[in-house]
C-alpha cells in the first residue's frame, strides 16, 4: 500500500477539540497561568479555529457545561461558524458541586438525583440550539472505602437516572457514557470500565454508546482489544484521546506511546470505525499544564493523523494471509512495516496540495497569534479545572 492509495481517505478525518484544553490547567498542586489564556468561550473558539485553519483536521469544538455556559447558544453557534467551526459534543459536569459529594446520578437522595438529571436535560436543551449530536456523560460518582456505599444499589439508581435522560434525546441525538477506573473516587467508581458502560448503555437503546477515554485504564490494559470488541458490538460511540505515563495524565495524544495509538487506530480502521459513515467520534481530551495550548492541540491532531495514515497503510491482504497461514513473525512484520513507515514527508506534501501549511506547528509559531493574544488578553480566565 502506498501513500497515494490512502490520500483520499485521510481527507475524511475530523477530530473534535475540547474547549477546556485552551484554558489554564494544572494539577492539584498548582495551576499555572499562561499569557493569552482565553477569558471567554468565544476566545476558546477563536483559538480552536487556529488549529483547524492550520491543519484542516479539527472542524468542531466540544463544550463543557457549566464551564462554557452562555445566554444564547444559537448565537454561539453562529460565532463558531464565523470562525469556520461548528459546536460539537456537549459534556455534562456533576463533579464540582458540594451537592454531588456522595454521588450525582447514583445518589441515594432522590432530590440530588433529580438535580443531576435536570442538569443533563439542560445540556440536551443546549444541544437542541447548537445542533450538537452527542451528550457525553462522565461521572465522578463512586466511593473511597469498602462499605461506604451499596455498590449494587448505585448501579440500579444509575440505570434509572440514565433512562430519564435517554428518553429526552432528540431523534438525531446520542448519549455517550464515559468510563474511568479511578479518580476522584479511589475505592470504587460507578462506571469503572467498558463492560459497565456497555451494560448500562445497552439497556437504554441504540442511541446510547460507550465513550473510551484512552487515559482511563489501568497500566498495561490492552486498549485496542476493547476498541475491537466495542466496534464488533456496535457500541463504540466516541474517543477521548490523550496520553498518559501513569494515570489520567491528559497529555498530548501519542506523546507517551505512539505505538499504542497506532494499534488503537489500526483496530478502528479494521472494525469500520473510520470514514465518513463511521459512528465513532474522534475527540481530544487534554489539558496543557506547562506547554502553550494551541500548539499543543496542533501537535495532537497531527499525531492522530500520522498514526491514522500508518494504520491505513497496513497491507491487510498480506496480513490476513500471514495470519491464516500461522506465520507469526510474518504477520507481525506486516503490521510493524506500516508502523515504522515515516509518513511525515508525504503528509506535508498532502497538506500543501490542499492549501495548508506543510508544517502547521511552525506556521503557528510564525503567525504571531500567540504574541497577539498574550498582549490582548490580560487576566486570562482559568479553565473549569482551575476555577
Ligand atoms: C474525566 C474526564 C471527562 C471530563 C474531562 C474534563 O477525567 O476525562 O471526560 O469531562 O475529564
Ligand atoms: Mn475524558
Ligand atoms: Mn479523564
Amino acid at each position: 500500500m502506498a501513500f497515494a492509495d490512502i490520500a483520499d481517505r485521510l481527507a475524511a478525518q475530523a477530530i473534535e477539540l475540547p474547549s477546556w484544553a485552551f484554558g489554564n490547567s494544572g494539577t492539584r498542586f498548582r495551576v499555572f497561568g499562561t499569557p493569552g489564556t482565553p477569558r471567554t468561550v468565544q476566545e476558546k473558539i477563536a483559538d480552536a479555529s487556529r488549529v483547524h485553519a492550520l491543519t484542516g483536521l479539527a472542524p468542531t469544538v466540544a463544550l463543557h457545561i457549566p464551564w462554557d455556559r452562555v445566554d444564547d447558544y444559537a448565537a454561539l453557534g453562529r460565532f463558531a461558524a464565523d470562525h469556520g467551526l461548528a459546536l460539537g459534543t456537549v459534556n455534562s459536569n456533576t463533579f464540582q458541586d458540594d451537592l454531588y459529594k456522595f454521588g450525582s446520578l447514583t445518589h441515594t437522595d432522590e432530590a440530588v438525583r433529580r438535580k443531576a438529571v435536570d442538569h443533563h436535560l439542560e445540556c440536551l436543551d443546549i444541544m437542541d440550539q447548537t445542533g450538537s449530536r452527542d451528550l457525553k456523560i462522565w461521572l465522578a460518582d463512586g466511593t473511597n472505602y469498602p462499605g461506604q456505599g451499596d455498590i449494587r444499589g448505585r448501579q440500579d439508581r444509575l440505570a434509572e437516572s440514565l433512562r430519564l435522560i435517554y428518553d429526552r434525546l432528540g431523534p438525531q441525538q446520542r448519549l455517550v457514557l464515559e468510563y474511568k477506573f479511578f479518580e476522584p473516587a479511589f475505592y470504587h467508581t460507578d462506571v469503572p470500565d467498558w463492560g459497565t458502560s456497555y451494560a448500562q448503555v445497552s439497556a437504554l437503546g441504540d442511541r446510547a454508546l460507550v465513550c473510551l477515554d484512552t487515559g482511563h485504564h489501568a497500566p498495561g490494559t490492552n486498549i485496542e482489544f476493547i476498541v475491537a470488541q466495542l466496534l464488533r458490538l456496535g457500541k463504540l460511540g466516541s474517543f477521548d484521546f490523550n496520553s498518559r505515563f501513569y494515570a489520567d495524565d491528559d497529555l498530548i495524544v501519542g506523546a507517551a506511546d505512539p505505538f499504542q495509538l497506532f494499534r488503537i487506530l489500526y483496530e478502528v480502521v479494521r472494525g469500520g470505525g473510520y470514514g465518513p459513515d463511521s459512528p465513532v467520534a474522534f475527540m481530544l481530551d487534554q489539558c496543557h499544564n506547562v506547554e502553550d495550548k494551541i500548539p499543543g492541540q496542533i501537535r495532537s491532531v497531527l499525531n492522530v493523523q500520522e498514526m491514522t495514515a500508518r494504520a491505513l497503510l497496513v497491507d491487510t491482504t498480506a496480513l490476513r494471509t500471514a495470519q491464516d497461514e500461522g506465520d507469526v513473525l510474518g504477520a507481525n512484520a506486516v503490521l510493524m512495516d506500516a508502523f515504522y513507515t515515516d509518513v511525515r514527508p508525504d503528509l506535508a506534501a498532502w497538506r500543501e496540495s490542499r492549501g495548508l501549511p506543510a508544517d502547521p506547528v511552525r506556521a503557528y509559531a510564525e503567525s504571531g497569534y500567540q504574541r497577539q493574544i498574550a498582549e490582548e488578553r490580560v487576566g486570562g480566565a482559568q479553565s473549569g479545572w482551575g476555577a
